[in-house]
């Protein structure tokens, strides 16, 4: 078993013994261990040959053994014990947001409530509300979560979403009775989490394909089988269906199971003041509904559909009712940006705070993905417990990366290191001053410790888009998708001021954050508000984020020229700099 897997358990044999109501020096024994095994500098095998796991601060002579039993068999009896001894429906309490450990020690002890039902219900008679510590507002606010956890239960993250389907979808392409093949579906519209993963697939032997999908080694159930379709449950308890048609019917199957519903419905309009019928099987001369294929408007592909309708190819990311059928009527649907138009990112964390690798390796990886340039944006020293710089490290760092970005131009590699900070918007401002601010390339401003107040929220980061410092206004409604709602604020108001300052706004790319939301692209950029698509990268693998970006991006109807970190190193430099020397009033 891996160090970070250990960590893991770690973490959760810490929460289960307070949920237990142990001591809480021992408690948080195991999350010291854990934070201790994931910061460890030499391998975790070599540590435990060499029996030297005890003299390592933090781990005493219990944790020793209880890490060497897991790094060795992969399992620990004293995990399974302590588990086993815990009435299931307590631990999965603690996926309600905003309820721990011990208000769930309090419930059971006090109301002897042992599951998430039974929770629910002495919330709504008002039985919680009178424990010691609880009230009315806690009360509201775990039954509001309870509600929330349940919607989301049924949503997943597009990334994970994608992981799934990629190799089903390989499977597929390769199988010999398989014609052509497509997820369909929000996977395929690039949603940012999915409900289910719809696939399609044309064959002359759809019992064939059928039979292989549901043989997959990742399908854990089979929920539906027939001749023709089959529904799975997946490892990690995603939904899939696969649909199976004609190579006739494919197109027009694709775009009905590509959706979205609303945006189906205004193209099945559009068919019936044509005189014609749009549905699943294909799109027919008909004034009533059919599937005759002698009525048959023959299509190869979905653009001869969209063309027979007299529209422009609608992308699939675009097909969400949001006024894609009017602009592809008059032939003005945006250019959607590309993955591969990106040069590089402006937004992202090394050692220095809490990414996780050096300066040097980022360099290297991100040259050689043929990327331009990185911005290293680390934390600032109010994010403590994130190892935030104050001034003086932001200094040391900027000596480092100008020595590495000589390094690259003696080779005569043109890729740069960017020299940048995220700053913290306080109250009062913002975490570092202008001395040092002016020294940076990109200075990026993150709202990381919101009010519950929307007008102070929108005055923090009107505030920061005012600041002549300030390059880009980061996730700026900090919402973690399936997990946390954004802080209260008023969002147009911040577009605006972005609008009216020149300062950009970041599509935060991170798979959890997807944030700004696409809906709100559209406004911001006919606002003229330009786009950073950043991965808010915390290790190299992270950009690949920039990938999921581009299709959040295409959903937000932005074009290459709308988003900023496409632009090659002098062009964005000088935009970097536009912001600057501008004077304030020029905007
Ligand atoms: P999801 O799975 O919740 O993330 O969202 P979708 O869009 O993948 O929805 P899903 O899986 O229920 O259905 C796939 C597509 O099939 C959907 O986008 C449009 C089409 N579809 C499903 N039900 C209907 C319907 O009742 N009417 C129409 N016009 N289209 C439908
Ligand atoms: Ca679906
Ligand atoms: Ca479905
Ligand atoms: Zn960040």
């Amino acid at each position: 078993m891996d160090k970070a897997k250990i960590a893991e358990i770690l973490i959760e044999i810490g929460v289960l013994l307070e949920l237990k109501g142990e001591n809480p020096f021992k408690t948080r024994a195991y999350s010291n261990a854990a934070r201790v095994l994931e910061n460890l500098a030499e391998p975790l095998e070599k540590v435990v040959l060499e029996k030297r796991l005890g003299e390592i601060k933090g781990i005493g002579e219990a944790l020793e053994q209880k890490i060497t039993e897991l790094f060795e068999t992969g399992k620990l009896k004293y995990f399974e014990d302590l588990k086993a001894s815990i009435p299931p429906g307590l631990v999965e309490m603690l996926e309600i947001p905003g309820v721990g450990p011990k208000k769930i020690k309090t419930l059971h002890d006090k109301l002897g409530i042992e599951n998430i039902a039974q929770l629910e219900s002495a919330c709504k008679s008002g039985k919680v509300a009178q424990l010691d510590g609880f009230g009315e507002k806690t009360a509201a606010n775990i039954c509001e979560g309870i509600q929330r956890r349940r919607t989301y239960a049924s949503k997943h993250l597009l990334s994970d979403a994608l992981r799934a389907a990629e190799p089903l979808l390989d499977g597929l392409r390769e199988h010999p009775a398989v014609i052509r093949c497509s997820a369909a579906g929000s996977l395929r519209r690039s949603k940012e989490t999915i409900g289910d993963i719809d696939l399609l697939a044309s064959s002359k032997r759809p019992a064939e394909v059928i039979a292989f999908f549901v043989a997959q080694p990742s399908v854990i159930k089979v929920t539906a089988k027939g001749e023709t379709k089959a529904s799975v449950i997946l490892e990690g308890g995603l939904q899939s269906d696969l649909r199976v048609v004609s190579d006739a019917e494919f197109p027009f199957a694709l775009a009905y199971f590509t959706g979205s519903k609303e945006h189906n419905i205004i193209m099945r309009q559009r068919a019936i003041a044509r005189g014609l019928r749009l549905n699943e099987y294909g799109l027919f001369k008909s004034t009533v509904e059919t599937r005759d294929p002698k009525l048959l408007v023959r299509c190869k592909t979905e653009e001869e559909i969209f063309s027979r309708l007299d529209l422009s190819f609608i992308e699939p990311e675009l097909r969400e009712d949001m006024g894609e059928i009017a602009a592809a009527e008059k032939n003005q649907l945006p250019k959607s940006i590309e993955w591969s138009d990106f040069r590089g990112s402006l937004h992202n964390h090394s050692t220095w705070s809490d990414g996780h690798n050096r300066l040097e390796e980022i360099a290297e990886f991100m040259d050689n993905l043929g990327l331009a340039y990185w911005a290293i944006t680390d934390h600032s020293k109010s994010s403590f417990q994130a190892n935030g710089l104050d001034a003086e490290r932001l200094r040391q760092q900027i000596t480092e990366i100008n020595k590495i970005n000589d390094q690259f131009a003696n080779r005569g590699s043109e890729f740069r290191l960017l020299k940048g900070i995220e700053v913290d918007i306080l109250k009062n401002g913002l975490d570092l001053g202008e001395d040092i601010l002016s020294e940076l390339d990109v200075v990026v401003a993150s709202l990381h410790q919101p009010s519950n107040n929307e007008i102070e929220n929108t005055k923090r980061l009107v505030a920061a888009a005012k600041d002549s410092f300030v390059h880009i206004i980061a996730h700026p409604s900090g919402r973690l998708l399936l997990e946390r709602e954004p802080y209260p604020l008023n969002i147009r108001a911040v577009i605006d001021a972005c609008a009216e300052t020149g300062t950009w706004m970041e599509l935060n790319c991170n798979p959890r954050r997807f944030d700004l939301d696409w809906r709100h692209w559209p406004y911001a950029r006919n606002r003229g508000v330009k786009c950073a698509v950043n991965p808010d990268a915390h290790r190299n693998e992270n950009s690949g984020f920039l990938r999921l970006g581009a299709g959040i991006a295409r959903k937000g109807w932005l074009e290459q020229k709308d988003v900023v970190n496409t632009l090659d190193l002098p062009a964005l430099l000088k935009e970097l700099r536009r912001k600057r020397n501008a004077p304030e009033t020029a905007f």
